[in-house]
Parts: structure tokens; C-alpha cells; sequence
């Protein structure tokens, strides 16, 4: 059955709990449950402490797989391709009496690509604004670029330039799990922290955000530097975004993980229908448009293989995110003839 009812409740609701709150609850008692926490929050202002991390990279250094890591729950839409984030986006971590609020932003991009992957006027911006609201900026380095070893490229220098000047930047080195000799890691920070007109980084990390190699300590340091502030979210929020867009981000980044080159970057994911029922689990129905039929049966794939395999990845995936069951749909609209429109679902 394919009735979509109670998607415009739910996502009302979350509106309301200031974005994802946490869907395993009841909306109705999240709303009291999150007033009150505001409420203590902002009564105990002395007593709590708070801190802003921007995550600042080239595109496919491991920026959200990084946030995934230290908040603990995968949040964060992540692939092999570039240009997986496109909106930056917030994940929320408390611990005690400490929130963390760790800021994804989309991979620095030259000209060149924002025309060749058709990327939205926010894709720059988002970036901009996420240095003017961070305490600390995390300058994330891929160990795996040979570039990345040596300099600190132009883009991200240019950006660091618009924070402000009690703006904190830590280099991060990523993708650790990948070097054979950890040796080389001496000559990376040599190189990275002594060029004359580079950034003046405070602090340098090691991390793997794969295997988690290291992101205790980064986390600790962070819990460490916050600062005597009230919180911006309430406790049970680790998300700025709706369920809505978690779930299409989530899907979308599963098709760019199993899609050949350009094609995923084609196709238009919308969350048809986010569903909580009573019992606490979720009913979601992804649509993908395609630009055309021979696109569409690209994503489909042989008696529908392929479709069936993201739509089960995405599906486990969703179900750690939510911390709840879900059963994802995927239907993939096709237009056989001007006039039909037939559905696909699997
Ligand atoms: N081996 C290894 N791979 C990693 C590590 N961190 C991230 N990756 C992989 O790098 C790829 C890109 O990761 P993302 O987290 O999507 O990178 P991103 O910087 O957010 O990328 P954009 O959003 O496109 O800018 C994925 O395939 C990750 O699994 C790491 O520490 N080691
Ligand atoms: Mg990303």
C-alpha cells in the first residue's frame, strides 16, 4: 500500500522539536520534553558549556564520514564520489554537561566544477557562513592526496582568511589507515605547518575516521575547549535537518556509491513519505526521478538488481541513523510514452 498520510504530521512535528529530534519518542511529548530541557538549559547558562567545530576540506577528504564518528550515529550522508554534501548541515553531540555542534560543510570547489556538476549558489556560501559561526575550525587533510600531503591548498587558505580572528583552526590528518610507514606523517606536518604565509594551526591530529584511529582524543580535545555557553539544541537533538532530508540525503549518496561515474550526479532524490508509526519504526518512500528512461533503467538494472541492492543498504543504514526499524521504499517514476507514467517500486 503507497497511502502517504501522515507525512505532512511528522514533519510538522519535527519543525516544531527544532528539526530531528529524537524520532523513537512520541512528537507530542518530545515538544514538552524539549521545552523543558530549553527551559533547564537556559536556567543552568552558568553551569553548561557548549562549542561550534566547522569541518573544512576538499571535496572526498572524509568531512561528514569524520562527524559520523565523533557524534556517534551516521547522520551524515557519505560516498566515494565527490560533492556527496551540498548543504552544510549540523550533528549534535552532548556529553555531561557539553555540547558539541559539529558543522559538515560541502567540499571547496573551484569554477570549474561548479558548472560541471551543476552545483547550487549555496554550495560556496555555506561554507563562508559555517567560518563566521565556528569557535574551532577542523582543517581536514586526505592523506591519500599527494597534494594534500604537501600544501595546504589555496581554496581552503582563502576561507580561512573570513573567520574571525578568535577563531581557532586544527589541522586534522585523515585517512591515516592508508599509509604504510606512520613515519611520513612528520614530514606531512613539517611541510603543512611551516609555510611562511600558511595558517597558524594550534593544535595537529592524526585520525583515521574510518577505523575511529584517533577520534577519542579529537573528541576529548573538543569536550575540553568548550566553552561556559547555553546549548543551541536540546539534549535528545543530534541533527539540524529533518528526517525528510537525512532520509534523501542517505539514499542519494548510496546511488552515488554504486552508480558509474556522472550518472548518479543526474538523477533527483525526494523523501515521498517519512512515516512514524505507533510502534516507533518508520515507513519511507524514496522517489528517483530520472532524465531519462534509459537512465532509469541504468538505476534499476537487471530485474531490478541494482535498485534492490541500495534500497537494502540504505534501508540498514537508516535503521542506525533513527536508532529505529525502518522499511525504505524506492520508486523510480517512468515515462514510457509522453502520456504514461509508470511506477516502479522496490
Ligand atoms: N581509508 C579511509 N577512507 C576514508 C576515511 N575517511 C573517509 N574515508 C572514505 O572517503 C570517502 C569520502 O568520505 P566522505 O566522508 O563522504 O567525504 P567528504 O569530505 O564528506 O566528501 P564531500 O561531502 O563530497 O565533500 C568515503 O568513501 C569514505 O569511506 C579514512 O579515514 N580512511
Ligand atoms: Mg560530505
Amino acid at each position: 500500500m503507497w497511502i502517504c498520510i501522515s507525512k505532512k504530521a511528522a514533519r510538522a512535528g519535527a519543525q516544531i522539536v527544532r528539526q530531528v529530534s529524537n524520532f523513537a519518542d512520541d512528537l507530542g511529548e518530545s515538544l514538552i520534553e524539549a521545552k523543558k530541557v530549553f527551559l533547564n538549559d537556559h536556567d543552568n547558562k552558568k553551569n553548561v558549556k557548549s562549542l561550534k567545530i566547522a569541518i573544512l576540506g576538499l571535496p572526498n577528504a572524509g568531512k561528514s564520514t569524520l562527524i559520523n564518528h565523533l557524534i556517534g550515529r551516521p547522520v551524515c550522508a557519505t560516498s566515494s564520489k565527490i560533492h556527496t554534501t551540498r548543504k552544510k548541515a549540523s550533528a549534535i553531540f552532548c556529553l555531561d554537561d557539553t555540547q558539541l555542534v559539529f558543522i559538515d560543510t560541502p567540499g571547496l570547489v573551484g569554477r570549474g566544477d561548479v558548472k560541471k556538476y551543476k552545483l547550487e549558489d549555496s554550495f560556496k556560501k555555506d561554507v563562508q557562513h559555517s567560518m563566521k559561526e565556528a569557535d574551532v575550525i577542523g582543517v581536514l587533510q586526505d592523506m591519500t592526496n599527494l597534494h594534500a600531503r604537501k600544501f595546504i591548498d589555496k581554496k581552503i587558505m582563502s576561507i580561512l582568511e573570513l573567520s574571525a580572528a578568535e577563531t581557532n583552526s586544527i589541522l586534522i590528518l585523515n585517512k591515516i589507515d592508508t599509509l604504510k610507514h606512520k613515519k611520513l606523517l612528520l614530514e606531512v606536518v613539517k611541510n603543512l605547518t611551516s609555510q611562511e604565509a600558511g595558517p597558524k594551526f594550534s593544535d595537529v591530529f592524526m585520525i583515521s575516521a574510518l577505523t575511529g584511529d584517533g577520534v577519542d582524543d579529537l573528541r576529548n580535545y573538543f569536550l575540553d575547549s568548550a566553552k561556559e555557553r547555553a546549548w543551541d539544541y536540546n539534549k535528545k537533538t543530534y541533527s539540524d535537518q529533518t528526517p525528510d532530508t537525512i532520509v534523501k540525503e542517505i539514499v542519494k549518496a548510496k546511488f552515488l556509491d554504486d552508480l558509474p561515474q556522472e550518472v548518479p550526479y543526474l538523477v533527483d532524490v525526494v523523501a515521498e513519505h517519512v512515516e512514524k508509526c505507533e510502534d516507533g519504526s518508520m515507513n519511507v518512500v524514496v522517489n528517483v526521478n530520472c532524465p531519462s528512461v534509459r537512465i532509469a533503467r541504468m538505476i534499476i538494472g537487471k530485474s531490478g538488481e541494482r535498485v534492490k541492492k541500495v534500497a537494502k543498504e540504505a534501508e540498514q543504514l537508516l535503521c542506525t541513523t533513527f536508532t529505529t526499524a525502518v522499511r525504505l521504499k524506492i520508486a523510480i517514476p517512468i515515462k514510457e510514452e509522453p502520456l504514461a507514467l509508470k511506477k516502479q517500486r522496490f
